[in-house]
């Protein structure tokens, strides 16, 4: 088989999405999800000028060579936007291989590991009393874990909580947005938050919180020591993780579960956090982790280390990862939880996909390959918008991490 030719979808079903489909001399095609939130048209350029030209003439089975060709081959190694293009060359090639052997992806994988993928998805309110409603009528969909995100108080716009009446979106159209936030407000806030959910809602439900990236280590060690009546799931990416012996601090003081990395693009980026068993869940995902090829080599990695995924799973990546990651959660041993945040009802028709949720977990579905596609016709209606994350900054006005 020989890849004949590849090219690019980008399209804004409500938000962002960069899709490569790469098509074969047999008529077999595959898809790859290039979506970098706030940074598409880059990964889009990147492939188009520089991945897809070298792809033409190339047997689609070699995907191991083909990864290393675009990863070493380049000389320029990393970041997310060299992984994220790679990422959708690997994906699509795995799709490939699927539907020409006529088998979904995770017997590709190794076969399954379990009937289905515990997912979490995402509760938040303007307050406390929002948010234990949000997380109940979760449980009442069928999750069997939840995230909890609410306002803290004196501090307009807080993370993870939507604007009135709209549902919660992290990337806006237009320039960024600006968003507020106080350590200290949230310090005192957070504790109280999972004393109610947990108090409310009994012991058997997973609770889960994401810091994002907002605090130091030792203002990390705080929150995860408050949080251990509550006993969390976990604590999502308390620190910017560029320094990865900052965790150390945290470990020293706390027991609260630690999940990090859905803004890491290699296994390098958790090399010592996952080899001195500094946190419990890797979060880097398929899409801007240079693809199933290279999360395999992850996850195998944190195998050794007890440490296990946890994918990102927000509404930027696109369907396909979400199949992708299904079907890597399928199939993996030390597989943990993923997340699942729904896509709107024009993204699902965009791309119209096998996998489904029932009773709290996700399966993919049985069709070859990774069992979703694009409907083309539809995705044109829908050009690119530019759109952003917003930034935060401190009461004071100084910027801080979002
Ligand atoms: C978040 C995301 O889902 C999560 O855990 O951290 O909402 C994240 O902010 C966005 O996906 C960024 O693109
Ligand atoms: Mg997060």
């Amino acid at each position: 088989m020989k890849i004949t030719a590849a090219k690019l979808i980008i399209t804004s079903p409500d938000r962002n999405f960069v899709t490569l489909k790469i098509e074969t001399d047999e008529g077999i095609y595959g898809l790859g999800d290039a979506t970098l939130n706030g940074r598409e048209l880059a990964v889009a350029s990147y492939l188009s000028e520089h991945v897809i030209p070298c792809l033409i003439g190339r047997d689609p089975f070699d995907i191991e060579d083909i990864w290393q060709y675009l990863y070493r081959g380049a000389y320029w190694r990393r970041g997310p936007v060299t992984m994220s293009a790679i990422a959708a060359v690997d994906v699509a090639l795995w799709d490939i291989k699927g539907k020409a052997l006529n088998t979904p992806v995770y017997n590709l994988l190794g076969g399954r590991s379990r009937q289905g993928v515990l997912v979490y998805t995402h509760a938040n309110g303007a307050d406390i009393e929002q948010a234990l409603d949000s997380v109940r009528e979760h449980m009442e969909e069928g999750y069997l874990a939840v995230r909890a995100q609410a306002g803290v108080p004196g501090v307009a716009s807080s993370y993870g909580v939507p604007k009135p009446g709209k549902a919660y979106e992290p990337a806006e159209r237009g320039l960024p947005g600006e968003s507020l936030w106080s350590t200290e407000r949230y310090l005192n806030f957070a504790p109280k938050l999972f004393e109610r959910l947990r108090s409310e809602l009994g012991p058997d439900v997973h609770l889960l919180h994401d810091v994002h990236h907002r605090l130091t280590p030792i203002e990390a060690a705080r929150l995860g020591k408050a949080l251990e009546p509550y006993h969390l799931f976990w604590m999502e990416d308390p620190c910017p993780a560029e320094l990865q012996e900052g965790f150390e601090l945290i470990r020293k003081h706390t027991t609260t579960p630690i999940a990090t990395g859905e803004v890491f693009n290699s296994v390098w980026d958790a090399h010592d956090l996952i080899r001195n068993q500094l946190i419990d869940y890797i979060r880097m995902t398929i899409v801007h982790g240079g693809g199933i090829t290279h999360a395999k080599k992850t996850a195998d990695f944190a195998a050794m280390y007890h440490v296990r995924t946890g994918f990102h799973g927000a509404t930027d990546l696109s369907p396909i990862t979400m199949a992708a990651a299904l079907h890597f959660g399928t199939a993996i041993h030390n597989f943990g939880i993923q997340e699942h945040m729904h896509h709107t009802a024009l993204t699902d028709e965009v791309f119209p996909h096998h996998y489904s949720f029932e009773n709290g977990y996700m399966t993919p579905g049985d069709a070859p390959g990774l069992g979703v596609d694009i409907d083309e016709v539809l995705a044109a209606k829908y050009p690119y918008q530019r759109a952003y994350l917003p930034i935060a900054r401190k009461l004071d006005g100084t910027l801080t991490d979002w």
